[in-house]
């Protein structure tokens, strides 16, 4: 070979080496840490975002003054002469809701759209001469509000004959629920209640065969019943969830209707093959249905609802009942005005919200993309702390407060990545090095309304995870003043000494 070619050979493999060496050298992108599993649909967490879910129970009931009907009633008393499903949802609009469920059909069998298959419906009733459907006026009115409809569909009957029958009764409900999924637009949620009185008759649901037709029916619809498949029951109608929650759990363990299984419903179980997250149903009065001599819940009330249900990983179904003349009663629209005024003045300023934050280490480094300033940002879902140092146990993050003010507040809001599964398993709070507030899990939110009232931590607050089934990815924190969360202190600042 000529001395030219060679030499052509040798520049061109000199190239390729140098080129080699600089891809090598190039710093690769750090990737998201892998998930831990299982992880939450995309609507599960469109679900667990809304944290205030209304219920609407209305039906039969609402004018016989009982709870559970007979299924005896004769549809000529219901008549609400005044029903206007818009000032239900400017209700639920107003109060920050954007998903409401309404008992189209409670266990009286009263079904609250003329369904073709039964003649106990408000096509037999005197309201609108028998040409009304309560749940066309509820799809409408929430379509002007942008509002999603949920419905509840009570498995138990007491007035169809068919009840008991197995498969003649399955196919009447299968049948109903057709009608009602495919009727009247995207349906969000589908409640499938678990009660039953003690002298009802035996009966096997079908839920397979249910819980198919539905998916196949409503692509992004949840299913909510004691164990899922989508959403589950907290397993009591407290509001209130457990102090450990999990979204996770093992759904071959739940069985609907079962009282054994309230204990592991309230918990979850971090070992869950499964996620099905908790809802925590709870009325704004004594009962699900209105009530001429029944009040709504004090504002007070309401707020430690909410900080035991969306503040313990849950979401909070808040029933708001109408009355007999098909309106929500001005009382509850006033406390319902004021719940959602309260929790925007707690949550719409963070004190952290400028204050420099450090951590125990940080994924890729400096500029790995996944530092502790994330926490303050406004994404509470995808952007997150990782720390990196994967071999330790514990790690921490610490907001530091600014000199001259120090950081005044009451309460401490935690939230973690969760579409990468939920991990936490224990955390602590700190202020100025004392301990604060403890828990457990965390998941979407955890909210800690702390005891000793208002903290001033003159130089920093650090939350310390304890313990996690992988790294902990924190995506929020908030450092709020609630006002209205009188402690055994009251609203005295407590002093931290050092
Ligand atoms: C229960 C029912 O028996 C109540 O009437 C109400 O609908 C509540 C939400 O669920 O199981």
């Amino acid at each position: 070979m000529a001395p030219m070619i060679w030499f052509s050979w040798f520049v061109v493999a000199l190239v390729l080496q140098v080129s080699n060496l600089a891809e090598s050298r190039r710093e690769l992108t750090i990737t998201p840490p892998l998930p831990v599993l299982p992880l939450p649909t995309a609507g599960q967490l469109k679900w667990q975002r809304r944290e205030l879910v209304m219920f609407l129970h209305f039906g039969m009931n609402t004018f016989t003054d009982s709870e559970w009907g007979t299924g005896h009633e004769k549809p000529s008393i219901f008549n609400p002469t005044g029903l206007d499903a818009h000032q239900w949802v400017d209700a639920a609009a107003d109060a920050g809701v954007t998903l409401v469920i309404l008992t189209a059909k409670h266990h009286d069998g009263f079904c609250l759209w003329p369904s073709r298959y039964t003649e106990h419906s408000v096509k037999s009733s005197p309201w609108k001469d028998g040409h009304g459907d309560v749940v066309q006026e509820l799809v409408d009115a929430a379509k002007t509000r942008a509002v999603d409809v949920g419905l509840y569909l009570s498995p138990w009957d007491r007035h169809e004959k068919r009840y008991g029958l197995e498969r003649p009764y399955n196919e009447y409900y299968l049948a109903q629920l057709q009608e009602l999924l495919n009727r009247y637009g995207s349906v969000q949620e589908i409640w499938f209640d678990g009660a039953k009185g003690p002298n009802a008759p035996n009966m096997t649901y079908y839920f397979a065969d249910w819980f198919s037709m539905v998916k196949e029916l409503q692509g992004s619809i949840n299913i909510f019943s004691d164990a899922g498949p989508d959403v589950r029951w907290i397993g009591d109608e407290t509001g209130y969830a457990g102090s450990t929650c999990w979204s996770t759990i093992n759904r071959t363990s739940l069985r609907i209707g079962d009282g054994s299984i309230v204990g592991y419903l309230k918990t979850g179980d971090p070992r869950g093959t499964d996620w099905v997250p908790p809802e925590c149903d709870i009325s704004i009065r004594t009962g699900w249905f209105w009530h001429r001599t029944e009040r709504p819940k004090a504002l007070s009330e309401l707020l430690s609802i909410y900080y035991n249900s969306v503040g313990r990983n849950c979401v909070m179904l808040l029933n708001v009942p109408p009355n007999s003349t098909g309106l929500i009663q001005d009382t509850d629209v006033q406390r319902l005005r004021e719940f959602r005024k309260a929790l925007d003045t707690i949550f719409s300023t963070n004190l952290a919200q400028g204050c420099n934050v450090k951590a125990s280490s940080q994924r890729g480094g400096k500029d790995g993309g996944f530092g502790p300033e994330h926490v303050l940002d406004d994404d509470h879902l995808w952007t997150y702390w990782a720390p990196g140092d994967e071999s330790k146990r514990e790690h921490w993050i610490e907001v530091k407060a600014p000199a001259e003010t120090g950081l005044r507040f009451n309460v401490v809001r935690v939230q973690e990545a969760i579409g990468l599964g939920q991990r936490i398993k224990s955390h602590e709070i700190y202020a100025d090095g004392k301990l604060v507030a403890k828990g457990t899990t965390v998941g979407y939110k955890r909210l800690h309304r702390l005891g000793q009232g208002v903290i001033h931590a003159r130089t920093s607050v650090i939350i310390r995870i304890t313990d996690a089934r992988e790294i902990p990815l924190i995506s929020s924190i908030g450092l709020h003043f609630d006002p209205f969360w009188h402690s055994r202190r009251g609203l005295l600042t407590v002093e931290l000494k050092s």
